[in-house]
């Protein structure tokens, strides 16, 4: 029998896509560059529960394997890698044929080859797949974009497939190249996240002086309340790992460097395209940026010292500092969601994606690695106003945003006394406050930009276009 659909791609990511297919009872043919990932899959197939999946070794044999018109999903390398299968599998396909590029691709490379294909009447989709490998077998988020043809195409499969968190975590997020797009700034989002928990952490250990036992019970409390989320989670679970190798956590023995694919990147310098701010996510870059330099903070280290105050607390118990991050932290991740979810608004906009940020939020409830409680809230604030300019406009998130600032404020001062770096606490708490502000001091960035370059200014008590000859 012919297969329903076909994976090309058996890394991680294609490896265990392709089996939750199989497991939904979908027929599945795969593919892989070298064919001992084509083996392997079918080896895990057969121990998964004899799954209905099938390998082949050329990629004619593959194509001939599908159900007409045929649908492909490919997770190789974003890239170069994805030009080369696609050249490969257009030699055999046709007309009304379908493919899904499902890997972490820059959305315009995705509309470039929708554009390319479209010549030969294939229809190309760009499919956002969060979750990383547990999410891939057992019900990731997915994030498709492209023509309605194509979604309609895939739809039976990819809504069983998908996480299932009040109904699938999936939907047709736009035209063109929205899913990429859209599963690029979830990154983003994601790396703010896991920033905003790495000052959280920083804090109590250091200044609160909470032991890594201490932190995986407050962790686990924070999970049963507003934070409740899947970082969250692993975060406590983190914390109670042992070292294989010796005594204590393994946590405290990991090198404080860390690494990155790009996908933080492409979100600050794709929103300063568009001019949105996002100084929350640009702080959780930066911060993975100077964790790299880690020679030259072992030189400085040497050379700078900072006296701590003898209280580090400042006269609060460790139960009062650990309430006092619990709120700047959900204070700090509202303003970094509002933050990334302005980048996709504004982009929806440029492009007429005429994209849904209530749907957005409905989808990452489950399966990807910012699901969490707290996406149920922005689903209902997209609801309660489909047009809400920002997150931080919501009655909701105002009125928790106006109850925690006195904890918020609290937590980056005693920080800053204690000479610990908060940047995305302390961003966050800075775009709160740049926001609120009615009146700020950029009368004088433009009075100095007219004085060097005449650029001249608008003035706020009458209409027009001024200068001034500055110089005496
Ligand atoms: P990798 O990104 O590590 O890519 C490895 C796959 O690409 C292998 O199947 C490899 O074939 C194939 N490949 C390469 Br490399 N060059 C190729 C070429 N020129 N022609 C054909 N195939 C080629 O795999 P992954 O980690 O599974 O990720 C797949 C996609 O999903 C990426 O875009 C990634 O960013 C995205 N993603 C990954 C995760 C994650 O947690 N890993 C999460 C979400 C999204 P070979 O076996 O012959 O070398």
């Amino acid at each position: 029998t012919l297969s329903k659909v076909g994976l090309v791609g058996l890394a991680v990511m294609g490896q265990n896509l392709a089996l939750n297919v199989a497991s939904k009872g979908f027929q599945i043919s795969v593919f892989n560059r070298s064919y001992e990932k084509t083996q392997d899959t079918e080896r895990r197939a057969k121990e998964e529960g004899n799954l209905p999946l099938v390998g082949f070794k050329e990629m004619k044999d593959f194509v001939a394997s599908l159900e007409k018109p045929r649908r492909v999903i490919i997770l190789v390398q974003a890239g170069k890698p994805v030009d080369e299968t696609i050249a490969k599998l257009s030699e055999h396909l046709e007309a009304g044929d379908l493919i899904v590029d499902g890997g972490n691709e820059w959305y315009e490379n995705t509309e470039r080859r929708a554009q390319e294909v479209a010549a030969k009447g294939l229809l190309y989709m760009g499919m956002g797949v969060s979750g990383g490998e547990s999410g891939a077998r057992n019900g990731p988020s997915l994030m498709p974009g492209g023509p309605k043809a194509g979604y309609d195409l895939m739809e039976p499969i990819i809504t069983k497939i998908a996480a299932q968190v009040d109904g699938p975590c999936v939907t047709h997020i736009g035209p063109g190249g929205a899913g990429n797009y859209v599963k690029m700034i979830h990154n983003g989002i994601e790396y703010g996240d896991m920033q905003l928990i790495a000052e959280a952490y920083d804090i109590l250990r250091t200044v609160g002086g909470f032991s890594n036992a201490e932190l995986k019970a407050l962790f686990e409390e924070w999970n049963r309340g507003e934070l409740e989320s899947f970082l969250i989670e692993i975060t406590a679970q983190i914390f109670g790992v042992k070292d294989p190798h010796g005594e204590g956590e393994l946590v405290d023995k990991i090198l404080d460097k860390t690494g990155m694919k790009g996908t933080g990147k492409w979100t600050v310098q794709t929103a300063a395209e568009i001019s949105v701010p996002v100084p929350t996510i640009s702080a959780a870059l930066d911060s993975r940026l100077i964790s790299g330099l880690k020679e030259h903070r072992v030189q400085a280290a040497k050379l700078f010292s900072h006296q701590a105050p003898a209280d580090r607390l400042g006269g609060l118990s460790k139960k009062d500092l650990a309430d006092h991050v619990r709120r700047a932290l959900y204070a700090s991740k509202i303003c970094s969601y509002a933050q990334g979810l302005n980048i996709i608004r504004t982009m929806g906009e440029q492009k007429n994606w005429n994209l849904q940020l209530g749907s957005i939020a409905r989808i990452w409830k489950g399966g990807c690695i910012i699901r969490a409680v707290f996406l149920d809230r922005i689903k209902k604030a997209f609801d309660r106003d489909a047009l809400l300019p920002s997150l931080l406009f919501d009655p909701e998130f105002a009125n928790e945003l106006q109850t925690r600032q006195a904890s918020w404020r609290k937590v980056v001062s005693l920080a800053i006394e204690n000479g610990i770096a908060v940047p995305a606490f302390s961003g966050s708490l800075a775009y709160f406050d740049a926001y609120r502000r009615e009146r700020s001091s950029a009368n004088l960035v433009q009075a100095q930009r007219d004085f060097f370059g005449a650029h001249t200014f608008e003035r706020t008590d009458k209409p027009g276009s001024f200068h001034q000859e500055w110089a005496n």
